[in-house]
């Protein structure tokens, strides 16, 4: 597979190598960041050229341009020595050094340009393209700040600048390719005049394939002023104003905007969305006149996808260049539009719906907001525009040759709901691609244990045909325990970590109940808490009823704006403080909600969990990926007929998994009955109870209704059922107790739930865009 021309160091020249930075740019210094600077300079050596190489080969190729606002890469060292067979090379090196390779790894700053699924999932079509041999270009942008840090202070949420390019980014390569990109200004006969602009300039991010059998680009832009400094103000006594310019330009692309679904849409976000298309499509257009080939050819030579609506303006800009710039009718632009573009939809909610008012939209892109009436013109039918915003799924959709759902159901739902007017129209354009994640970072390179007992059950090969898992049935004697001692290694050493880090100590012989994902109202962390609140008072009710030990594990950032959200947090934290020291309780159960979730932390949380909480009121969570992740880990699953959910649970079997609560049909329904909370609470004594510790301030004794606020919604509003789903998550969560009582059979249900689980490989999810949507074949080794 690896290019002849393309050379991965042995083991002894990595290590002089390393030391041979160490000494030439870090003074023989041996301190941790000294040692990730000069292994990160001597891999970025050896990662170019493959990169390089596999640029040439895929040259003339059909490619990919993956627009996207969000690529939460994570930590990059890990995975780059994995792939390049480097990994024991390193923890020689640093042992030698006399520390450990971990210990270095985790002082390189967790890359967190995205706020959650999205994002991750744009990370993880990254390195299957570059594996499976897909050409292809991630656009994206060069935040100075990512999403935010969280802190926990008094049980709440602090947010402060994450910097992680603060000390400079090893992995980076500034480019030859800049644009000046306008804004504002007015438009005379069609021709835009635009009374601003910005320079985007670009930073490319080399992203090796497996075992450097191919590669990709992540290319993301910074904004620069066309000119940086005024000297003649400067002098003329004016030494701030000097700068304004810059920093102006720089302000857009100084944070990452935090997923406030809730919040109007501002100025600065759309100045965002257009900077991210319009440098991105004047950049693939750059090459296609370059190599000489005619307009009309595009389609034979690049397929966009826009991940999700954030670059929905690349459409319009689209049309723009065609019809202003290279003189085509306005037909004739829009159906070569729709030859390259193609959208992918990652929620149905109507509150995360896209939607800009003209007035803004025009005032920024005046030229855009025209086109984009011509468009709703040309196409009545399509809901382009609506109370005086411009709807950008609608938009998105009108302008796409294929637009995709994330998962089965997520897709039927499209069909039936948001865009069930354009289905009926277009009943071809959408199809299914169910989302699915990198076996390399989330099996192999957090889950080495696990990685090392299906290698010896199963042979090497199944990390880039991840079905090859289904070898491990019928399962092998020695296989189940073989992969339960792994769990087992895993908890004992989170438990270590919750223990030195977080001042909880825990049995790991507990189970390791674990939700670490956004906090957000639909995907129900309060729901968990308050089934840990009624275990919490059974417990204590009946100490000696031989209880299952539990660890519930909570992790995840709620957007700054967000109050609800924040208020769970809050609550559970309070829960926390007084379960962990109940001494009726014990061992019994303990509670922990984890600052700053981020990549990071999920590769350490998911392969020492047992349980995995993927427990969204049906019909809300478009596909989920965490899901994934634990079930490829050897999680079992407690969770709704959701998203991707369905189809695991179809795969690993229903046997192995803890089905729960209502069809998303269901949802539709009880919504409609007027008491449906009351009533549900009514018939469900525990709920009541535990909803009742929100109110006598069983948690916060100073302030015994702080936690009012969620028992009203849960007792009144409800919208997403946690009342109604309680008994039924209740009955759940006693299966897995008595499921988790026979170690045996739960380390059978895990061991299926690890073998049947290789779909959700996203090297399967690019191999679906490539052969439905893309029309790419890969580029052979
Ligand atoms: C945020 C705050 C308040 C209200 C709504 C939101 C909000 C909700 C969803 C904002 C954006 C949302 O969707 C974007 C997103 O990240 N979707 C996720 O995409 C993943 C990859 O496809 C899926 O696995 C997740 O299910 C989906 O939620």
């Amino acid at each position: 597979m690896r290019d002849e021309a393309v050379t991965v160091p042995s083991d002894a020249a990595f290590r002089a190598a390393v030391l041979e930075r160490l000494s030439s740019d870090h003074g023989g210094r041996r301190d941790l960041c000294s040692v990730r600077r000069a292994m990160a300079a001597v891999l970025r050596g050896v990662v170019v050229p493959i990169w390089q190489s596999a640029l040439e080969r895929g040259a003339g190729h059909k490619r990919v341009a993956y627009l996207s606002m969000e690529f939460l890469i994570g930590r990059l060292a890990g995975d780059t020595l994995l792939s390049l067979g480097l990994r024991d090379a390193a923890k020689a090196v640093c042992l030698e050094l006399g520390l450990t390779l971990d210990d270095v790894l985790e002082v390189e700053p967790d890359a967190a340009l995205g706020n959650g699924g999205l994002g991750r999932l744009a990370a993880c079509f990254l390195d299957s393209m570059a594996t499976v041999g897909c050409p292809a270009v991630g656009y994206g942008l060069r935040y100075e700040h990512g999403l935010f840090r969280q802190g926990i202070e008094d049980d709440k949420q602090t947010e402060t600048p994450e910097d992680w390019l603060s000390r400079g980014y090893p992995w980076e390569l500034r480019s030859a390719r800049s644009y000046g990109i306008g804004f504002f200004g007015t438009v005379t006969d069609g021709v835009w005049k635009p009374s601003e602009t910005i320079w985007a300039q670009g930073y490319d991010v080399p992203v090796p394939g497996w075992q450097g059998s191919f590669a990709g680009t992540l290319r993301l832009w910074a904004a620069e002023a066309v000119q940086s400094f005024d000297l003649g103000r400067f002098n003329g006594g004016d030494h701030v104003g000097a700068s304004e310019t810059e920093a102006s330009a720089r302000a857009l692309c100084r944070v990452l905007y935090p997923d406030d679904g809730t919040e109007a849409g501002q100025t600065l976000r759309l100045k965002q969305e257009y900077f991210l298309s319009a440098a991105s499509l004047a950049d693939l257009l750059a090459d296609h006149r370059a190599a000489g080939l005619p307009m009309e050819t595009l389609p034979d030579h690049v397929a966009i996808q826009l991940n999700d609506t954030h670059p929905a303006i690349a459409g319009p800009e689209l049309m723009r260049v065609l019809i202003d710039e290279e003189g085509l009718e306005f037909d004739a632009a829009l159906k070569l539009a729709r030859g390259v573009l193609n959208y992918t939809n990652h929620t149905l909610l109507p509150e995360a719906l896209e939607s800009w008012p003209e007035m803004l939209l025009g005032w920024l892109l005046p030229r855009h907001l025209e086109i984009i009436r011509m468009l709703a013109g040309a196409m009545p039918g399509a809901g382009i525009l609506g109370g005086s915003e411009v709807r950008m799924g609608n938009l998105a959709f009108a302008m796409a040759g294929r637009v995709n759902g994330v998962s089965a159901l997520h897709t039927e739902l499209m069909k039936e709901t948001v865009f069930a007017g354009l289905h009926r129209q277009h009943p071809e354009r959408i199809v299914n691609q169910t989302n699915g994640v990198t076996p390399r970072r989330w099996i192999a390179g957090c889950n080495p244990g696990l990685a090392g007992a299906v290698t010896a059950a199963i042979g090497e090969g199944w990390l880039t045909d991840l079905e090859r898992l289904g070898e491990l049935e019928p399962l092998q004697p020695g296989v189940v325990e073989a992969m339960a001692e792994v769990k087992r290694a895993n908890k004992v050493q989170l438990a270590a970590w919750l223990g030195a880090t977080q001042g909880v100590q825990v049995d790991p012989g507990a189970m390791f109940d674990v939700q670490i994902k956004r906090i957000h109202e639909y995907k129900r962390q309060h729901l968990n808490i308050l089934e840990t609140i009624a275990l919490w008072q059974e417990m204590r009710d009946a100490p000696q009823a031989g209880w299952v030990p539990r660890v519930k594990i909570f992790a995840g950032k709620a957007a700054p704006g967000y109050h609800f959200a924040k208020e769970i947090i809050h609550l559970i934290g309070k829960v926390a403080r007084m379960v962990n020291a109940d001494p009726v309780t014990g061992d019994l159960l303990k509670v922990v909600f984890l600052p700053n979730y981020n990549v990071s932390l999920a590769e350490r949380l998911i392969p020492a969990a047992d349980l995995s909480e993927q427990i969204s009121t049906a019909g809300k969570e478009a596909s989920g990926t965490g899901n994934m992740k634990f079930a490829m880990n050897g999680a079992l699953t407690i969770g709704t007929l959701d998203g991707a959910n369905v189809e695991i649970r179809e795969r690993v079997g229903a046997e192995n998994f803890l089905l729960f609560g209502m069809t998303a049909e269901e949802v539709s329904s009880r919504r409609a009955i007027p008491d449906h909370a009351a009533t549900a609470i009514e018939a469900e004594p525990r709920l009541a109870r535990a909803l009742e510790a929100l109110r006598d301030g069983t948690f916060i004794p100073d302030w015994p209704d702080l936690f009012a606020g969620i028992a009203d919604n849960v007792s009144g509003p409800d919208h997403f059922l946690v009342a109604s789903d309680f008994a039924d998550y209740w009955r759940a969560q006693r299966e897995a107790d008595r499921w988790f009582a026979d170690a045996d059979g739960w380390a059978e249900k895990a061991a299926l739930n690890v073998a049947r689980s290789g779909w959700f490989s996203s090297d399967r999810t690019i191999r679906g865009y490539m052969a439905d949507i893309w029309g790419i074949s890969p580029v052979s080794a």
